[in-house]
């Protein structure tokens, strides 16, 4: 079962500065001291918008995939919204980079990339973000500066580095966020990654979205080191424990790391606890889990349900909240019926995009 929060428990667990000054720590306790983005109204409504739009794709897109719409294979991210919207929002969309998993339409959503696009990228249609032509797991827009979409685990890690490279090398300004999940921070090619961005301090953000589960796998049984946030230590990456249920307290973490890294001290390891209320994929009936675990994480700490008290307790009208309810269940259907009725690629599509140039 996922942790529910980064904390107490572990700030007890503060190391003393070594001998030039690092610490592990050093991050939690400035997000220690405020966790909670001090968000306006409006900007929490936004957040509550965007985590409604991304959980009501994602069941749209189930569905169709049950009806036999979508090829190959599809990761829903329900549940884990607060992570992607509290984290990128923080961005600036203009300069900063993207990269994730399969588990990536949310990652998508968050960077305010067309509902309709994504949607017919998963039917496999030419209106695709990607042509129709990558599906749920390859999408990629540059021109979002959004680079994927991976299906090979823990494959975006140096990618993500390299995107941190090249924001340096070009003087952009611009941050790479890097997202994997806790199974794939088990594979080497991550340390390799995170020797290097430490030692070239590079602007890059990795961060672990531990959703308790490697596909079947539960974290307690893949993993030496359950407490993601330590695994940078070797490298003298600073960690950040963060409840990836709170989308205020997600962002405020953003704010923290942020601040570091834009101020060219190299990475940040952050760990955001977070839960996916579905199976692995949409071919998981997840029977490595009790159903009391999943409706217990649905309850007591869904992060749409957690904004939505907020909103409530600080006097956001009830009606505000069902107006954008309603809409976003508007923006989804109209997607839908977009990536349903627009046109497959052609078929001499299939030789276009194999190479970035010709040869
Ligand atoms: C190199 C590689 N090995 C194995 C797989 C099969 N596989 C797909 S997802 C997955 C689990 C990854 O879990 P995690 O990193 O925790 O991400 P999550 O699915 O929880 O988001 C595995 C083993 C793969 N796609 N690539």
């Amino acid at each position: 079962m996922a942790k529910t929060s980064g904390g107490a428990a572990a700030a007890a667990a503060q190391t003393e500065p070594d001998d030039d000054g690092f610490q592990l720590r050093s991050l939690q306790e400035a997000h220690s001291t405020s966790r909670h983005y001090p968000a306006s109204d409006d900007e929490l409504l936004r957040f509550y918008q965007q985590m409604v739009l991304i959980r009501r794709f994602e069941e749209k897109a189930g569905q169709l995939y049950g009806l036999g719409l979508v090829g190959g294979f599809c990761h829903l991210y329900i549940g884990q919204e607060a992570v992607a919207v509290g984290l990128q929002s923080a961005l600036d969309p203009d300069k900063d980079s993207v990269i994730t998993g399969y588990r990536d339409h949310g990652h998508m959503l968050a960077y305010g990339i067309d509902p309709k696009l994504i949607m017919a990228e998963l039917t496999g249609r030419q209106a695709g973000i990607s042509k129709g032509k990558g599906g749920s797991m390859h999408m990629f827009s540059l021109e979002h500066h959004f680079y994927g979409g991976h299906g090979i685990v823990g494959a975006q890690v140096p990618l993500g580095t390299g995107l941190a490279f090249a924001h340096k090398y070009r003087e952009d300004g611009g941050v790479c966020m890097t997202y994997f999940g806790d199974g794939a921070a088990n594979q080497g090619q991550v340390y390799e990654s995170f020797n290097m961005a430490s030692l070239w301090k590079l602007p890059v953000v990795f961060v672990i979205e531990n959703n308790g589960y490697a596909m079947g796998t539960a974290v307690k049984r893949s993993s030496a080191e359950t407490e993601f946030y330590r695994r940078g230590t070797a490298f003298r990456i600073p960690g950040l424990d963060v409840n990836g249920m709170d989308v205020l307290e997600v962002r405020q973490a953003a704010e923290v790391a942020l601040d570091f890294v834009r101020k060219g001290n190299g990475p940040v390891l952050m760990e955001l606890n977070t839960y996916r209320y579905r199976g692995h994929s949409m071919s998981d009936p997840a029977k490595y889990r009790s159903r009391e675990e999943v409706q217990e994480m649905r309850e007591k700490h869904d992060p749409i349900e957690g904004a939505k008290t907020e909103l409530l307790a600080r006097g956001v009208p009830e009606e505000r909240i069902k107006e954008i309810d309603k809409q976003t269940r508007a923006i989804v259907t109209e997607a839908a019926d977009f990536a349903e009725n627009s046109p497959e690629p052609a078929l001499e599509q299939l030789y276009t995009d194999v190479l970035v140039e010709s040869y």
